[in-house]
This record gives C-alpha cells, sequence and structure tokens, in this order.
C-alpha cells in the first residue's frame, strides 16, 4: 500500500515537472517576430508588421493589436524590430508582450 502510494505520488511529480517544462517551452515559441508600424495611445492600439504567429495560426501581415498594459504603450516606438506574443481574446487581438528583437 505504501509503495503504491509513493509509485503514484512519483508519477504525478514527474508528470507536473514535464507539464511545467512543456509550457515553458511553449511560451518561449509562442514570440513572434515582427516591426512596429504605428503607436497609438489614445485608443491602446499598436499596429505591426508581423510574421508568421504559430499560437494564432496567422500568416504574415500587417495588423492592429489592442493593448491592455498601458507599459507596452510606453515602451513601443515605430519602427522598433520587435519579438511580441499575443492573444486572441473575446473577438480581440491583444498584446501580452513586446521585447526588442535579439
Ligand atoms: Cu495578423
Amino acid at each position: 500500500m505504501n509503495r503504491s502510494h509513493t509509485t503514484r505520488t512519483l508519477l504525478a511529480t514527474v508528470l507536473l515537472s514535464t507539464l511545467g517544462i512543456s509550457s515553458a517551452l511553449a511560451q518561449a515559441s509562442d514570440m513572434s517576430s515582427g516591426e512596429i508600424r504605428k503607436v497609438d495611445k489614445a485608443a491602446s492600439k499598436i499596429t505591426i508588421k508581423h510574421g508568421e504567429i504559430k499560437n494564432l495560426d496567422m500568416p504574415p501581415m500587417t495588423m492592429v493589436f489592442q493593448v491592455r498594459d498601458p507599459a507596452l504603450l510606453e515602451k513601443a516606438k515605430s519602427g522598433d524590430k520587435v519579438r511580441f506574443s499575443a492573444e486572441l481574446k473575446d473577438g480581440a487581438y491583444i498584446l501580452t508582450a513586446v521585447e526588442a528583437a535579439p
């Protein structure tokens, strides 16, 4: 009885750490590359000419993203080459992270 409990606990631990690793990898690969074309602070929107966005299954294009984090709006400048993450929420494309392209 003790042994099987230990085995189950071990399995759960292995499973959890595997999930943790794969979600970290998923986050890293969810970054897409692009170039900022326009920052509209009043409307909290940023236009990005982007490459393929794998997690959104989107081909390269130039489009407008909504921004919920004011810090992103402050940092972003037209012409910046960036890596970014975006998500589809309530029918809107939201920019969730932006960093300078390596
Ligand atoms: Cu797009």
